[in-house]
C-alpha cells in the first residue's frame, strides 16, 4: 500500500452501485479501500475483486478464531483479492500466526486491531492493548488499528512499536476523531467512513480530510 494521500476509505455502504460509484468519485484522494461485512454481505465476496480495480483493498473481516478458521477465512479473502486483512489480536499468537502464514503466501499483509476506537473498546481491549501491539510487531504483521478517537492512545502505542509496524486509524469525522490530531500522534493512515459515503460530494469531504493530512504533514517536516 502506497503512502500518498494517507487517507483510507470505510467502505459501508450496502448496495454495491453506489460502492462502486462512491468508489471512483474518491479515487484520486484515498490510498486504499476498506470493505467489512456491511458491503460483502451485501454485495457478496465479488466485491473485493471490483474494488480492487479503483484502489488496493483491506478486507476488516476482524478475524477472530481459532487457527484453522482464521486460515481458511484469511484464503478466501485473499483469493477474492484483497491485499490486506484486519485480524483481531486477542485470539492469541497462534491465531494471528496462521493469519500470518497465509498472507505470506499470497505476499499479503495483515494488520492487527489494537484497541477499537468506540466507547467500549476502553471497556475490555485497552488493558491488553499495549501486549496486543507488541505481539503483533513480534509476529511480523505489516500494522495496527489505532483508535483516533483517542489520539493519546495512538501515541503511546507508537511509541511502543518503534517505526516498525504501520499504524492505520479509524474514528475520524462521525466518531468524533480528527485526522490532523492522529496524524500528529503517529498514525500512518486515518480512514474514514461515514463522513465520505454519507456527504452530499464524497469527493469533496475526501480533498478536504487528504488537505488536512497533507498541511499536516508539511507543518510537521
Ligand atoms: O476500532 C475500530 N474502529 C472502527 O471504527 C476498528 C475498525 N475497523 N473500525 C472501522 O472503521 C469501522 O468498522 C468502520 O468501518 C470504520 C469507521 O467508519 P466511520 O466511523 O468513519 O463511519
Amino acid at each position: 500500500m502506497e503512502k500518498n494521500t494517507c487517507l483510507i476509505l470505510a467502505l459501508d455502504v450496502t448496495d454495491r452501485e453506489e460502492a462502486l460509484r462512491i468508489a471512483e468519485d474518491v479515487l484520486e484522494f484515498v490510498d486504499a479501500i476498506k470493505v467489512g461485512y456491511p458491503l460483502i454481505l451485501a454485495a457478496g465476496l465479488e466485491i473485493i475483486g471490483e474494488l480492487a480495480e479503483f484502489a488496493p483493498i483491506i478486507a476488516d473481516l476482524k478475524v477472530a478464531d481459532i487457527p484453522n478458521t482464521n486460515r481458511l477465512i484469511c484464503e478466501q479473502v485473499f483469493e477474492a483479492g484483497a491485499d490486506s486483512v484486519i485480524v483481531q489480536g486477542f485470539t492469541g499468537r497462534d491465531s494471528l500466526d496462521a493469519c500470518l502464514e497465509v498472507a505470506s503466501g499470497y505476499r499479503k499483509d495483515v494488520f492487527v486491531v489494537s484497541e477499537m476506537s468506540h466507547p467500549g473498546g476502553a471497556e475490555f481491549l485497552q488493558p491488553v492493548a499495549e501486549a496486543i501491539a507488541k505481539m503483533a510487531a513480534e509476529a511480523g504483521a505489516f500494522g495496527l488499528v489505532a483508535p483516533a478517537t483517542r489520539p493519546e492512545r495512538v501515541k503511546k502505542i507508537r511509541n511502543i512499536i518503534g517505526d516498525e509496524l504501520a499504524i492505520i486509524s479509524p474514528g475520524v469525522g462521525a466518531q468524533g476523531g480528527k485526522a490532523s490530531d492522529v496524524i500528529t500522534a503517529g498514525a500512518d493512515w486515518v480512514i474514514v467512513g461515514r463522513s465520505i459515503y454519507n456527504a452530499e460530494s464524497p469527493k469533496e469531504v475526501a480533498r478536504e480530510v487528504a488537505e488536512e493530512i497533507e498541511a499536516e504533514l508539511r507543518r510537521e517536516s
